[in-house]
C-alpha cells in the first residue's frame, strides 16, 4: 500500500512566467516530506510544461522539437525539486513518465510500476511529473500529473491520495465544499482560475470522481499553506474529500 501526493504546478512555479520556479515554495514542500514511508510524489508541470506545450501546439501537433523541448523543460523542474528534496533529507529518485508509460487516445494504458514499488520498499521517494508521452493512437500527447495519480492509485492500491493546489479545495461561491460526490456535480457552479492544457480544477475533479467510482477516495487541499502537506499525510481532513457514493 502506498500514499500518493500530488503538488500542483501552480504552487511550485509562477504560471504567469515561462519556466519560472518558486524556490521558496519548493523548499517549503520539500521540508515536509522527510520520513514518510511508502510515499510517491507527483508534481505538476506549471510554467515549465504548459507554456512550452502551448508554444509547440501540444497536445495535437506532434513534432520532435515540441516533445523534446517540453520534456526537457519539465525534467528541469523535476531536477530542481529533487535537489530541494535531497537537501531536506527525503531520499528522492526521479521517474520520468515519457520513459515508462504508453497512452491510447490521451489515456494511460500501461505503465511500469515495479520500479516505483522497489523504490518505495527500499525507503526512497519516487518523484514523477506531468510530461509528454507516446500515444498509440495520436502519436504523442500530454500526460497530466492528475492522470498519473489516478492511474497509480488504482494500480498500486493507494491507501491515501491527496492533491495539493493553491486553493483550499473545491470552491463553490467562495466556500470550500467538504465532500464531493458525482451526484453533487451537476448542481454546482464550480470556481475555476485558469484553463491550462490539461484542464485545471474541472479536469482534476473528473479524474478523482472516476477514481472514487473505483473505490479510492481522495482529497484536494491547499498545499501552499505551511504545514498542510504534513497534516494531510498524517490523515487530517483538510479541504475537499472526493468520495464514491450515490451516483
Ligand atoms: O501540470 C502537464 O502536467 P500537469 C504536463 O500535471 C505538461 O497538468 C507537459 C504540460
Amino acid at each position: 500500500m502506498v500514499k500518493i501526493l500530488k503538488v500542483g504546478g501552480s504552487i511550485l512555479t509562477d504560471k504567469s512566467g515561462y519556466a519560472s520556479p518558486r524556490p521558496d515554495l519548493i523548499r517549503q514542500m520539500a521540508s515536509q516530506l522527510k520520513g514518510f514511508p511508502g510515499l510517491i510524489l507527483v508534481h505538476g508541470a506549471g510554467s515549465f510544461g504548459h507554456a512550452p506545450a502551448r508554444r509547440y501546439g501540444l497536445p495535437g501537433k506532434v513534432t520532435h522539437e515540441g516533445l523534446l523541448f517540453t520534456h526537457q523543460s519539465v525534467a528541469d523542474l523535476n531536477r530542481q525539486i529533487l535537489e530541494a528534496l535531497t537537501m531536506a533529507g527525503a531520499r528522492p529518485l526521479p521517474v520520468h513518465p515519457l520513459s515508462c508509460l504508453v497512452m491510447r487516445d490521451g489515456r494511460i494504458v500501461r505503465m511500469m510500476t515495479e520500479p516505483l514499488q522497489e523504490m518505495v520498499d527500499r525507503g526512497f521517494l519516487p518523484v514523477l511529473h506531468g510530461d509528454v508521452a507516446m500515444d498509440q493512437v495520436c502519436g504523442a500527447g500530454i500526460v497530466s500529473g492528475d492522470q498519473l495519480v489516478t492511474y497509480l492509485a488504482s494500480a498500486m492500491c493507494a491507501e491515501l491520495v491527496a492533491l495539493g493546489t493553491d486553493v483550499d479545495g473545491v470552491l463553490c461561491q467562495g466556500q470550500t465544499i467538504p465532500v464531493l460526490e458525482r451526484a453533487d456535480l451537476s448542481g454546482l457552479d464550480l470556481w475555476e482560475r485558469s484553463a491550462d492544457v490539461t484542464g485545471s480544477m474541472r479536469g482534476k475533479i473528473k479524474e478523482l470522481l472516476d477514481l472514487a467510482d473505483n473505490g479510492v477516495n481522495s482529497r484536494i487541499f491547499n498545499a501552499a499553506v505551511p504545514g498542510n502537506i504534513r497534516r494531510v499525510l498524517d490523515g487530517e481532513s483538510l479541504g475537499t474529500l472526493i468520495r464514491g457514493g450515490r451516483a
